[in-house]
Order: C-alpha cells, then sequence, then structure tokens
C-alpha cells in the first residue's frame, strides 16, 4: 500500500502580469484564486504556503490590479513495498485581480473580465481556479455573477468559504451548505480561515491531485 505526505517547501513571489504578453506559459500547472477585493485571497496564499509576507495583505480593498505568480516547489514521499522515496514538484499559485471595489465599475469591469479571461484563455496549465467567498456572506449578486462567468470559461473550480472564524458553529455550518447550493461546482465548498489555518492540509491534499509528477 502507498502513503503519501504531500507538502509545499518553498514559496516565493516570481512576478506580477499587467498585459497577456506577460502571463507565464512554462507547462508548470497553475492553481488560481479569485475573489471579491478583500475576501482573503492573499492571506489564504500565506497561509496555504505557511509563509507570512509572501503575498501582500492590504487593508486598502481594491489595490491588487495585477496577476501576482508565486512559484512553488512541493514534496511528496510515496512508501510502498519497504520502498520510501520522495518526489519534488514545481507549480504555481496565481493571485488574480479582486472585483467588486467599487472603483471597479463600468469600464473598469469590462477591462477587469478581459483580463481575467485573457489569463484563462492563455493559461493553458491554469490546472484549478479556486473561487473564494466570504462565509459570512454566501449570497452576493456580485459573487454568484462571477461564479455564472468562470462556470461559462469552464475549469475546474474549488470554491472556498473565507473568515471562518468570524462565525459561529451553528452559522458555519448554514452557511457552507449555502455555498453549496449556490455554487455547485467540481467539489464540495470548504471553509478556510487564514488566522487559524482551518482545512489546509484538506485545500492541499485538493491541490495536489492536480499536480503531476515531472518527468525527469
Ligand atoms: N479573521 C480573519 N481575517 C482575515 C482572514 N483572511 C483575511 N483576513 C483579513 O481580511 C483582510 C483582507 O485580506 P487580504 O488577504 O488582503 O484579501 P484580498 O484582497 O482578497 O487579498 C485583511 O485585513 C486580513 O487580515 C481570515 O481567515 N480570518
Ligand atoms: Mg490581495
Amino acid at each position: 500500500m502507498e502513503q503519501e505526505r504531500f507538502r509545499i517547501v518553498e514559496s516565493k513571489y516570481l512576478l506580477s502580469a499587467v498585459n497577456p504578453s506577460q502571463m507565464k506559459k512554462d507547462k508548470k500547472k497553475e492553481i488560481a484564486f479569485i475573489g471579491r477585493s478583500n475576501v482573503g485571497k492573499s492571506s489564504l496564499i500565506n497561509s496555504l504556503c505557511n509563509h507570512r509576507g509572501l503575498a501582500m495583505v492590504s487593508r486598502e480593498p481594491g489595490k491588487t490590479r495585477t496577476i501576482n505568480y508565486f512559484a512553488i516547489r512541493s514534496r511528496r514521499d510515496l512508501v510502498g513495498g519497504g520502498d520510501a522515496r520522495t518526489t519534488e514538484q514545481h507549480w504555481y499559485l496565481v493571485d488574480l485581480p479582486g472585483y467588486g471595489f467599487a472603483k471597479t465599475g463600468g469600464q473598469n469591469r469590462e477591462a477587469w473580465s478581459r483580463f481575467i479571461a485573457d489569463y484563462v484563455e492563455n493559461s493553458k496549465d491554469l490546472a484549478l481556479m479556486c473561487l473564494l467567498i466570504d462565509l459570512r456572506h454566501p449570497s452576493l449578486p456580485i459573487d454568484v455573477k462571477a461564479y455564472r462567468w468562470l462556470r461559462g470559461l469552464g475549469m475546474p473550480l474549488q470554491v472556498i468559504g473565507t473568515k471562518a472564524d468570524k462565525l459561529n458553529q451553528h452559522d458555519k455550518q448554514k452557511h457552507i451548505c449555502e455555498l453549496a447550493q449556490n455554487y455547485p461546482a467540481d467539489y464540495p465548498p470548504l471553509m478556510y480561515s487564514s488566522l487559524k489555518h482551518t482545512n489546509r492540509e484538506r485545500l492541499l491534499s485538493v491541490i495536489e491531485t492536480f499536480i503531476d509528477e515531472e518527468q525527469p
């Protein structure tokens, strides 16, 4: 029987793309994060990588208008038949611009969705899109709109309810059910707290299924 443990061993900021020509196209798998401005994308990336200060957490919403790439190195232990070995993978975490900020109205909104669509269309190695939704507000029309749009673009989707530490046990359960109803996706929604690292291992194990072993 094989046992595996998947973990991130190194994470570093790589670049911020402001136009499609700067987007990475080098065959490494990409796991992207999208959501309303201030929903907790940068915090979740830092929590997942166990790397404080990796992605900039800002108090002022609507700052990130770039696509930020983080280079990730992970390891997987394979134990089986008395033989232990560790393999290494290289991939990207991608922090996409937030939506729903007041200034992202009208023309700006179109520019935003064009930029994200360019990213999705250009990134043949986009493996999984994680849509972050504030668990306190599981039914905001702007999130429903973003969800429908992403579903239409058709890539694997994982919905994540953020800031779970801000809800009591009853509301957590109630709101995660609402997320499942409002945003049916390839995987059941996960709740997450970047403050407490709640469900860090579960999210990592979802991501793991999209990260291949590299061919030597
Ligand atoms: N209590 C709590 N606060 C959070 C959590 N995640 C993010 N925040 C706070 O929410 C604000 C926005 O977070 P940030 O990661 O910058 O959101 P982004 O705009 O989506 O990247 C910051 O003040 C964070 O400290 C969480 O899991 N729990
Ligand atoms: Mg951010």
